[in-house]
């Protein structure tokens, strides 16, 4: 059969990882394109014209392109989760969702995400910087996890899917889980879902 949906990844980015999470959790059939990040693909002509910031993730759905992966997550719901289980129509909890979305492109990708690159891909920024404002996120969140089991309402939604990647590596930032035991139960029931998939560890050095 032919594949009408195709993704275009990396198997070490987190960004891409929370979009594989929700094409699984719908039962998606999906082509994987890996793109080698590090032979610069994702600047290649071709790849621009998909996503003129030359970053992956992007979709292509039947000639639908969609990059940006909060973006993607939000026109997979919309369109193959026709029950709306992961997002939810009535206004205040579809706003709830979509704060800690938010928090993806704020606190996530300059906190635990920067850590992780800084340690991994060697890119130069302050490390101590990325770990201080992810720890400042990471209390947050847990004492918002200490009465529920998830982030939004009483089911797994786009927030949890979202959230999860780079707050599961974020040892690979050297940032220390040990202190946000609510966090902790909240990626373990993430990992207990049938659907998930891990992303792939990596050590510091990487690329050095
Ligand atoms: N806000 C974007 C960020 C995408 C992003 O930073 N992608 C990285 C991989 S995690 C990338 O493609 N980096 C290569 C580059 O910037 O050249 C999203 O959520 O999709």
């Amino acid at each position: 059969m032919t594949q009408r949906l195709t993704f275009y990844t990396f198997p070490l980015s987190g960004n891409a990882h929370r979009v594989e999470l929700l094409l699984r959790a719908l039962d998606l059939s999906f082509n994987r394109i890996d793109v080698n990040l590090r032979d610069k693909e994702q600047k290649t002509a071709d790849f621009l014209a998909m996503n003129p910031f030359g970053q992956v993730p992007v979709i292509n759905d039947n000639g639908t392109i969609i990059w940006d992966s909060v973006a993607i997550m939000t026109y997979l719901a919309l369109t193959y989760d026709t029950a709306r289980t992961y997002l939810p129509q009535a206004p205040a909890q579809h706003a709830e969702v979509m704060t800690w979305l938010a928090k993806t492109s704020g606190p996530i990708a300059y906190g635990p995400a920067a850590a992780r690159r800084i340690n991994i891909f060697k890119t130069p920024q302050d490390i101590a910087i990325a770990q201080q404002v992810a720890h400042d996120f990471l209390n947050v969140a847990d004492a918002h996890l200490a009465p529920r089991d998830w982030l939004v309402g009483d089911s797994l939604t786009l927030a949890d899917l979202a959230c999860y990647t780079y707050i599961a590596h974020a040892p690979e930032g050297g940032i220390d889980l040990a202190a946000y035991p609510n966090i902790l139960a909240w990626l373990e029931r993430m990992e207990a879902q049938p659907f998930f998939v891990a992303m792939p560890k990596s050590k510091a050095g990487l690329w050095a």
